[in-house]
This record gives C-alpha cells, structure tokens and sequence, in this order.
C-alpha cells in the first residue's frame, strides 16, 4: 500500500518524491496549484533542487495533435532511457474536465510506458497559471524528471508566456487551416524555436511548411527575429512518423543553448516572467485588500482614489 500523503510536511513530500513516490509528487502538484502558503513551501524546497531538466513548451491550436505528439515524444524518450514528465495544461473549466479526460485518453501510450503526466486546468489556481505552471515544472525538475514537457494551447497571453520561457519552444500546425497564419498572429512566430507540421498525412503539409518558410523570412528581413531560424519538422502523431526527427530537433536545439548563452538567457527569462506573476499577484492581493479597507468612496475622481490607494499599498503616499 501507498503511503499517506495526507499529514506530512511539504519537506517529507518532497523527499518521498525524490525517492520516486508517485502519489507524493501529485500531492506536490495539487498543492502547487493551490497557491498559498504550502504553494510558498514547496517552492523554496524546490528552488536550490531544480535547474538540470530540459524544460520544451509544445503549443499550437486546439485540435493541432500535440498530446498526441507529446505521448509520443515521450514514449520515444523512455524507450531511449530517459525520464521525462508532462503538464499539461488544459483549456477547459475544472468543472467540465471534458478536455482533460480526452488529454488522458492522447496520452495513454505515454502513460503506459511510465511517463509522470500532469493536467491542469487553466482555471481555479490560486495565484494563477503563470505561477502554477513554473511551481509544478520546478517540483517535477527538482524530482529528476529530465526533459519536462508543457502542453499548452496557444490562444491566451498567458498560455503564450508559458511557453515562451521553456527552454525549447516548439510550435504545431496543421496543414489547410491556415494555422501557420494564426500563429503568426497569436505571436508564436516570435516564440518558436521549432515548428511542428504535424498531420502530415493529411494534403496540405508542405503548404504549410511553405506558408512557415515565407513567414519566417519576412520576420528576419524585418530583423525582429534575432535567435537562430527555427527548424520545421513534419510529423503524423498518430502514426509516431517523423517524431524522432522532432527529438533530434529538440535535442539540437538543447545542445546549441547549452553550447553557448542561450541556457542563462532562457532561465534568468523564465525567472523573471515567474517573479514578474508572483509580483502581480502580491499586488493584486493588496490592492483587493485595499479597497475592502476603504470602503465606499466619493468626493474624490476613480483616479484619485486609485492613485490613493496605490501610494498606501506601496508605502509611498497618503497612508490615511
Ligand atoms: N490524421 C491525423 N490525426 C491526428 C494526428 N495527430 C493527432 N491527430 C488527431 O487529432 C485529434 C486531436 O489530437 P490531440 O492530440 O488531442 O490534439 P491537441 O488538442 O492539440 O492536444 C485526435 O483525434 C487525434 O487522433 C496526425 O498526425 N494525423
Ligand atoms: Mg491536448
């Protein structure tokens, strides 16, 4: 029998997961989910512990494959002797769970084969997304998974951001639905480190890789796009057709990052967009406070008060 996850210290946890205990690093997760102090805990025992996984976010349009991708990847990575986790963070209500259970269903082959998978739902996090999910990759990190793997839908700017600070961005698309142009505007061009055109069994792939190319080329003449050209890879999830060559992708997108800069750049980024959310939420908690405390307002502008209440919250103007 499993031991109980209920009763012990964020610290226990933390060693029990170290040592392997599935059920720890779950309750890790709920509770870094959750927010609050135990959230608190959990990323300071977590924070020296982490720092050696490859952390890859795979994004694109719902629908586009990627759990389908990402239970392959996966399954390739643990047939090559690795360890790799995914959070997989779901677009869906935490009431409905609809497209969670169908994220299991995509990832059964990676389950099977001993893949740590985590769903998350993007609602009901205290503290928000933007916290929740570098909490969760730092446990997962901390707990020697290596590469972790973010799923995310690339439609919201926070799901964006996500993937933005993993080490490895790979963007998918699908061929015939104009996907390359709407990641172009969901500004995933910027992002992407690697593009994916996955449904590559279906008419329309190298139009799409066509369409990517002409993108591509555009953003680099308009020199907004200083990192390295990304690589496209072609795909058929179902089939786990061309997903080696997307793990070779990857791999070489690691190994020029930790050849050169590229790794610090992406981490002191990542760490800064996560103190950047924590900062937000602090705020946002205070100002909420704040205007508890002042009750009804009048006799004064919003912008008065606003300014008011601001220079209270940070110690620096009318503290009446
Ligand atoms: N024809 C085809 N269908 C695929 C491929 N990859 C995924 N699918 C299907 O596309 C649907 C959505 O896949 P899913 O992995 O859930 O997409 P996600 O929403 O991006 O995670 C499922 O029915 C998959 O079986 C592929 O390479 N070719
Ligand atoms: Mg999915």
């Amino acid at each position: 029998m499993q031991p109980a996850t209920e009763g012990r210290t964020p610290a226990e946890l933390l060693a029990a997961a170290r040592d392997g205990e599935r059920r720890a690093i779950a309750r890790l997760l709920t509770l870094v989910e959750r927010g609050g102090g135990a959230a608190d805990a959990i990323a300071g025992a977590t924070h020296r512990l982490a720092g050696t996984a490859h952390v890859v976010g795979i994004t694109g349009a719902p629908g586009s494959g990627k759990s389908t991708l990402t239970s392959a990847l996966t399954t390739l990575l643990v047939a090559g002797g690795r360890r790799p986790a995914v959070v997989a963070v779901d677009p869906s209500s935490p009431l409905t769970g609809g497209a969670i259970l169908g994220d299991r269903v995509r990832m059964e082959a990676a389950t099977v084969a001993g893949v740590f998978v985590r769903s998350m739902a993007t609602r009901g996090h205290g503290g928000g997304l933007a916290l929740a999910v570098p909490g969760a990759v730092r446990v997962l990190d901390a707990c020697g998974f290596d590469p972790v793997v973010i799923e995310t839908v690339g439609v919201g700017q926070v799901e964006v951001d996500v993937v933005a600070a993993a080490d490895t961005a790979v963007v998918v698309v699908t061929p015939g639905w104009g996907d390359a142009v709407q990641a172009n505007k969901a500004g995933l061009l910027e992002v992407a480190d690697l593009f994916v055109v996955n449904k590559a069994d279906r008419p329309g792939a190298s139009d799409a890789r066509r369409d990517l190319d002409l993108m591509l080329d555009l953003t680099e003449v308009s020199g907004a796009c200083p990192k390295r050209r990304p690589v496209i890879v072609e795909t058929t999830a179902t089939k786990g057709e061309g997903v080696e060559d997307l793990l070779a992708a990857i791999d070489a997108h690691h190994a020029v990052l930790v050849g050169g800069t590229g790794l610090e750049v992406r981490r002191a980024r990542r760490l800064a967009a996560e103190v950047r959310a924590r900062l937000d939420h602090l705020l946002g908690e205070a100002a909420g406070q704040a205007l508890v405390e002042a009750g009804p307002v009048a006799g004064e502008t919003t912008v008065e008060t606003a300014r008011r209440l601001a220079g209270r919250i940070l110690g620096t103007g009318d503290t009446g």
